[in-house]
């Protein structure tokens, strides 16, 4: 497994474990109880036949209860560690809008920084140019997420996290960053010819880089935009907002 460095992944990454070390045990008694009946009441002598049970009451019942048991623990375990992984604090400390289009990710920093003519830093990635994630450690971030065409996925594997990028849909989580480190992200839903090519790098940084890192961003006008812009083919379509605009519709 890769080096966990989120809160809410480690939550995930304890799940998984202790998911699997649970199964292993399962596996060690039900392997024993198959290999132990063979064994018990294997063939002795020709000329004996082997006790003929049909019913055992004990065996059944502990048939019944130990499967449902283990089926409440893994639920009640599963339902916990997802609430906590799609918990929304009001008040994140940054909060990126995420858009995935085809065929890479455009990441908008709103608000963040004062910017000269704008309120809105960006990075927008190319087919050539995977873009760079740069986050604070210590803080709570909120992705927020948006696609103008396909369902595309996003997803960071060093931060145990990931979620589709539904057309229409307003899909958001929040991880809090515990450790500094590059680490790789990537679109997890097979989305078109060059799902392969929708890579970024994901940068997490202390307080001071990443305030440097959106000034620099700041200074170049390539980066600037009044509002949070889709990018890519859709740079034509600036408003970030319209996209997810599905008040009143299925939720
Ligand atoms: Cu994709």
């Amino acid at each position: 497994m890769p080096e966990i460095v989120t809160k809410q992944g480690q939550d995930n990454l304890d799940l998984w474990q202790g998911a699997w070390i649970a199964a292993l045990a399962t596996g060690a008694v039900t392997w024993a109880l198959i290999l132990g009946a063979v064994w018990y009441f294997r063939r002795r002598s020709d000329d004996e036949v082997p006790v003929q049970t049909r019913y055992n009451l004990p065996v059944e019942i502990f048939y019944t209860i130990f499967p449902i048991i283990m089926v409440i623990v893994f639920f009640s375990h599963t339902v916990r560690v997802q609430n906590t992984m799609l918990e929304i604090d009001p008040h994140p400390d940054v909060t990126v809008k995420v858009v995935g289009q085809k065929w890479q990710w455009t990441f908008n920093y709103p608000d963040s920084v004062d910017t000269p003519d704008g309120t809105n830093v960006y990075v927008a990635g190319t087919g050539d140019d995977r873009p760079l994630l740069v986050l604070p450690v210590d803080s709570t971030i909120e992705f927020d997420l948006y696609s103008p065409d396909v369902i595309h996925d996003f997803g960071v594997p060093a931060f145990a996290m990931r979620m589709d990028v539904v057309p229409g849909r307003d899909n958001k989580f929040q991880v809090t960053t515990t450790e500094t480190g590059t680490f790789a992200g990537k679109c997890f839903e097979l989305c078109g010819a060059y799902h392969s090519r929708m890579l970024f790098d994901v940068k997490v940084v202390s307080q001071a880089d990443y305030e440097a890192y959106l000034a620099e961003l700041a200074a170049d006008p390539d980066h600037v935009s009044e509002a949070p812009v889709v990018g890519g083919a859709y740079s034509e379509t600036p408003v970030l907002e319209d996209l997810n605009n599905t008040e009143g519709e299925d939720e």
